[in-house]
């Protein structure tokens, strides 16, 4: 069965960030998860690229606004491609075909009686091209704050308010074509509130598509942009696609109405069906502020993908947000989910299984029907988690397969296979448990490709499956279906486990280092950043000069005994008797390096027992994140005993 669904056409006026992103890759996981039930899914994204700002914008750089545009597209694909999205169709509102479509349906409109001439007065913010009906001008607009401006012009109209009652009855009649509740309501109570008749043209823009005949009408924005899901359905030959209606229109919360009110009234006006279903999700945040290219507040997935792998983001945001509500995005909440569920969870379950079914029974998947409570529980996991995917319930979903990780990691626990391995009368319970972990792991696989597509293929290939993941089938994730005798390929190590200081200082560079990528292209100032240090809390000098920190000179050196990390000093500070002190510089300094050297210590630290030797006192060394530590000293000659102030 076809599956056409559509993603917002996003603004041309900077690259795309993670709120783009997210949209973008749960269309995507869709996409994968229709196919994992039989269904041929296509899926539109693309550019909206009309109107006053990118105008402006274009202006400002000294370019053509299509020369302007052709820049952002173009990183609209590159992130797409880089990410691993694989959207069917990329509609710009530029093109020819787009063009065309939308003045196709404005003829339709017009010859239906849904379209007239008329003259309109209004505030108007050219940052959102939107008419802001409820405000006058000199006020902010409602949607971004920007002072609205003054505008009358000579319009075309569309007859909005002549679909109060089609829009009431549909909403009525079809409960689930607005999701979720709480959208569908704020809607209906807008409707309900009374249409007013919406201008569908423009003529002081020269940048949009023109109303043919018209000139010098312009098209400006929802009667072009959201047309783009139609052009992409093959326009006025739509019949012959047979991708019209789309089955869903994801979007973000705040494009609702235009979603669904305006966007079914046009298809109406056009005589054309209906989509069936409205989906609208809530905001990425950050720091739990909404993030928007206006307050500078945005995350770039490029440099996350680089330096984690994006299978790690794309699971993150579908296993930390709730789809529909607002979700919160931080850096450290991503390496650390990345740590629990990706290094600890199923790559740690991976890696043991299939080491153990190598190391206990030659790399051949042992002959066995599993454990029969398993077999239970795994294909009880599978349709919870189909039947949570086909709601959009991903975390549920998600939460559900790593309950199965969980439970067979506890089984191999308990069975501990390393003592049954020992065992010749333990021969049948080692297979047992070995191909139901090794059964687990191939379930879990097929759960979260859709999530995960290239971190799972790489288990998939080391679990000697033939074929790819991708091209998996519902039905062949009943258990049993992983054959006796199957041959493992090597073992290698998927989601390594990563520091998180380390990681998120990368992270955190790489963002910055985009950012500065981006605002070259987009020819903005570029401003070097540094990012804010994450300082203790501040002291007066009364607090300082309570530490006493002193020269000293290291007599003796040695490592302690079952530590990597610690050495053992014997540190002249001036006193009658050589401080021992226990310092975590073993990584970094051998003992042989250390004697002699003059050092920094904190001589007034109250003594404690570190490995059964007693510190007197601590070290003074520097380190970035959990970097290896770098010893403070001096330049000029200064003698044993003299106080740091
Ligand atoms: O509105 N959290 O384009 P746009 C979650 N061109 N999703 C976010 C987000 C965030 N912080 N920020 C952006 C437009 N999005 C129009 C749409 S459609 C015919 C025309 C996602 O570039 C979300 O899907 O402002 C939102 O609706 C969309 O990007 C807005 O992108």
């Amino acid at each position: 069965m076809k599956y056409y669904f559509t993603v917002p056409i996003y603004y041309t006026n900077g690259a795309p960030h993670i709120g783009h992103t997210y949209t973008t890759l749960v269309a995507d996981v869709i996409k994968r998860y229709q196919k994992l039930i039989g269904n041929q899914p296509e899926y539109t994204t693309g550019t909206d690229e009309h109107g006053v700002n990118v105008e402006r914008a274009a202006n400002k750089l000294g370019k053509s606004p299509q020369e302007f545009v052709d820049t952002i597209a173009d990183e609209f694909r590159m992130h797409w491609d880089k990410l691993g999205i694989q959207a069917d169709h990329f509609i710009r509102t530029s093109s020819p075909e787009h063009q065309k479509t939308v003045q196709w349906m404005f003829e339709q409109c017009r010859a239906n009686g849904y379209v007239y001439k008329g003259h309109y007065t209004g505030a108007y913010c050219v940052s959102d091209n939107l008419f802001a009906t409820e405000a006058k001008p000199g006020e902010p607009c409602p949607i971004c704050g920007r002072t609205l401006e003054a505008v009358t012009e000579e319009n075309f109209f569309f007859k909005l308010s002549a679909f109060t009652d089609k829009l009431l009855e549909l909403y009525e009649k079809h409960p689930e074509f607005i999701q979720p509740e709480a959208r569908r309501n704020e809607v209906i109570s807008f409707v309900k509130g009374g249409l007013t008749d919406l201008s569908i043209t423009r003529t002081g823009i020269s940048w949009g598509i023109p109303v043919p005949n018209e000139a010098p009408h312009v098209f400006y924005v929802w009667f072009d942009a959201l047309i783009a899901y139609f052009t992409a359905a093959g326009g006025a030959d739509w019949q012959s696609k047979g991708l019209w209606p789309a089955d869903l229109h994801l979007v973000g919360k705040e494009i609702i109405r235009f979603h669904a009110v305006y966007w079914p009234a046009f298809l109406m006006a056009a005589g054309l069906p209906l989509p069936k279903q409205i989906w609208a999700h809530g905001w990425l945040l950050f720091d739990n502020d909404k993030m928007s290219k206006t307050k500078g507040n945005v995350v770039r997935p490029l440099p996350i993908a680089e330096i984690m792998g994006f299978d790690a983001l794309r699971l993150y945001l579908m296993r930390e947000v709730v789809f529909g509500a607002d979700g919160n995005f931080g850096y450290e909440a991503l390496v650390t989910r990345y740590n629990a569920d990706l290094a600890n969870g199923i790559g740690n379950l991976a890696s043991r299984t299939l080491s153990m079914i190598h190391q206990y029974r030659g790399g051949k998947i042992p002959a066995s029907d599993g454990d029969q409570h398993f077999a239970q529980l795994a294909t009880e996991t599978v349709e919870y988690v189909l039947e949570a995917f086909s709601k959009f319930e991903f975390n549920k979903g998600l939460d559900r397969v790593w309950a199965l990780i969980s439970a067979t990691d506890k089984l191999i626990v308990e069975r501990a296979p390393w003592k049954l391995v020992k065992d010749p009368d333990s021969a049948e319970l080692l297979d047992r448990t070995l191909y139901t972990a090794a059964e687990v792991v191939r379930i879990t696989c097929g759960l979260l490709a859709p999530v995960m597509p290239d971190s799972i293929q790489k288990l998939w290939h080391q679990l000697g499956c033939p074929s790819e993941v991708d091209q998996l089938r519902a039905a062949e994730l009943h258990w049993g279906k992983l054959p006796a005798g199957q041959e493992l390929r090597p073992v290698q190590p998927v989601f390594p486990r990563l520091d998180v200081k380390l990681t998120m200082e990368k992270l955190i560079e790489g963002e910055l280092a985009e950012r500065k990528r981006q605002d070259i292209l987009l020819g903005r100032e570029v401003k070097e950043e540094k990012p804010a240090l994450d300082l203790a809390p501040e002291i007066t000098i009364d607090d300082f000069v309570k530490v006493d920190l002193r020269v000293g000179q290291v007599l003796e050196a040695a490592a302690v005994k079952g530590s990597d990390k610690l050495l053992h000093l014997k540190v002249d500070i001036g006193e009658p008797e050589p401080r021992s002190i226990v310092a975590g510089i073993a990584l970094a300094y051998k003992p042989e390096q250390m004697i002699g050297r003059k050092v920094v210590i904190v001589a007034n630290l109250a003594p404690r027992k570190l490995r059964g030797l007693t510190s007197q006192g601590m070290i003074v060394a520097a380190s970035i994140g959990e970097g290896l530590p770098v010893l403070a000293g001096f330049n000029e000659d200064i003698g044993v005993g003299a106080r740091l102030k």
